[in-house]
């Protein structure tokens, strides 16, 4: 058998290794959700940087809950590998992290207390915050929040973690760290900002103004497509470095990291590895949104009705490709103008990466957790959209294939995997056979959808038509029937 991954040396000469003496170099950076998409992107920007600038800036990583991953590594002095899928796989083996913190809460506020600690970057899934997007502040209702604001000193989620060690810091005179959020959410930086400042006004309003005063939070658009590792991965990773590595993900060549350059404490230089540093990221953000994101959702719930396991069986699907092209024009649209984007290189860039034959990216992966992505994807360009007398079909076409999966799911009594799964499953169970009961009463489920959009008429009869069509002839004969 082969050994375990656990030190550079015997590595096979064609895996590349960090550029730079790994004991060398400090920590700097706390992250939360050591997911492989951020093993994937910001680890490996991180290594660049190392290598490049040097630096006390290796990372530090935790899981809030899970404990995995944070053991993989630990067995592994930190190594790990990420195989890259092009037309050839590459592997690498990313140095910046190193020993990890795996489900004890503790043990990460104690980390985030530490005066080394200068970044606190974040990529937890959009679901873990708890902050209520449409009032910009914290969520009381969200399990993490509620346990966090009557648990002030033993925090478990996201904002209370932050907010606590803010506090602490702050009390004892160290300088705060800056904090990063990289996940897929709308104007993240500023959307933490509300909900770390909504959390600690609730305890204590002249903490919240300080932190409002003293602590960054940058805004970022990240995008590599990661899909979840499999035994493939494992085996492909052992048969190129020799190694057993618990800790490996699998990747595409693409990478894309923007970052609003707002750092008081300093940052790695992570422009040796391709990022982006911007004064302004909203419209990568919303272009990467709206147009990756946005299609990869109409994908998701479009493959799990017409059986294609993968985004690169979808966008091959002579059917729907016109459609995602569909979508991907109208969310192209409704970016602004002027900022230097080319929505449509973007476009035709994004459907050669969905269909990358080596990536093995899983619908119903991307199908999960809808209620949080769908927002920022679909219903805030639709509305868009709308305002600008655009029409908004390609995106009503869209809400009504993921309403036909969720009447698919409730016919057969499955609840969506999605943290308001068991209220969708009922919406879709009372609703019935009545389409438009069906969207009136999802799309009015608080937060989802905008005002504007839920209160169109010609968006809601048309959603509401679609979904019949859908119902009634399938989604091959729907698909057939658009204008594309
Ligand atoms: C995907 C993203 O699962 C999903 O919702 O749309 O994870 C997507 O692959 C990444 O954002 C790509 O950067």
């Amino acid at each position: 058998m082969s050994p375990r991954l656990t030190r550079l040396a015997d590595l096979p000469r064609g895996v590349a290794r960090p550029g730079y003496d790994r004991a060398a170099h400090g920590f700097g950076i706390l992250h939360l959700g050591l997911g492989a998409f951020h093993r994937a992107h910001q680890a490996v920007y991180t290594d660049d940087a190392l290598a490049a600038e040097g630096g006390d800036w290796r990372i530090l990583g935790a899981n809030l809950r899970s404990r995995e991953i944070a053991q993989a590594l630990n067995a592994q002095d930190g190594l790990y590998t990420v195989l890259e899928r092009g037309p050839q796989d590459r592997a690498r083996v990313i140095g910046a992290h190193g020993p990890a913190i795996g489900g004890d809460p503790a043990a990460i506020l104690r980390a985030a207390c530490d005066p080394a600690i200068r970044i606190l970057s974040l990529t937890v899934s959009e679901k873990a915050y708890g902050i209520d997007r449409a009032a910009m502040d914290a969520d009381p209702a969200h399990p993490a929040v509620a346990h966090d604001l009557a648990q002030l000193q033993a925090p478990q989620g996201v904002l209370g973690i932050i907010t606590t060690a803010l506090a602490a810091r702050l009390a004892a005179g160290v300088a705060p760290f800056t904090v990063l959020c990289c996940d897929n959410l709308p104007d993240n930086g500023a959307l933490l900002r509300a909900g770390v400042l909504g959390f600690a006004r609730r305890r204590d309003p002249d903490l919240a103004a300080r932190i409002a005063d003293l602590v960054a939070f940058p805004a970022t658009m990240v995008d590599r497509i990661t899909p979840a590792a499999t035994p493939q991965t494992l085996a492909d990773v052992q048969a190129l470095t020799g190694h057993r590595d618990l800790a490996c993900v699998e990747t595409e060549p693409f990478s894309q990291w923007v970052i609003e350059d707002h750092f008081p404490q300093g940052r790695p230089a992570w422009e040796a590895g391709g990022a982006q540093l911007v004064a302004d990221v909203r419209a990568h953000e919303a272009m990467k949104l709206r147009m990756l994101n946005g299609a990869h959702s109409l994908i998701a719930y479009a493959g799990q009705l017409l059986d294609l396991p993968h985004v690169r069986e979808a966008v091959a699907d002579p059917d729907l490709a016109p459609l995602i092209r569909r979508h991907m024009q109208a969310a192209g649209a409704t970016l602004p103008r002027g900022a230097g984007l080319d929505p449509g290189a973007y476009a035709q860039a994004l459907m050669a990466r969905f269909a990358n034959p080596a990536i093995a990216h899983q619908t119903r992966q991307i199908a999960m957790d809808g209620t949080e992505k769908l927002p920022q994807r679909w219903f805030a360009p639709a509305a868009e959209a709308l305002s600008a007398g655009a029409d908004p079909r390609p995106f009503a076409f869209a809400t009504a294939v993921w309403l036909a999966w969720l009447a698919q799911l409730a016919a057969a009594g499955q609840i969506p995997d999605d943290p308001r799964g068991a209220a969708l499953l009922d919406l879709a169970q009372r609703a019935g056979a009545d389409d438009g009961a069906l969207v009136a009463s999802v799309l009015a489920l608080p937060g989802l959808a905008p005002a504007a959009l839920t209160g169109n008429r010609g968006f809601i009869d048309t959603t509401r038509d679609l979904l019949g069509t859908l119902r009634r002839d399938g989604l091959r004969a729907a698909l057939a029937a658009e204008p594309r």
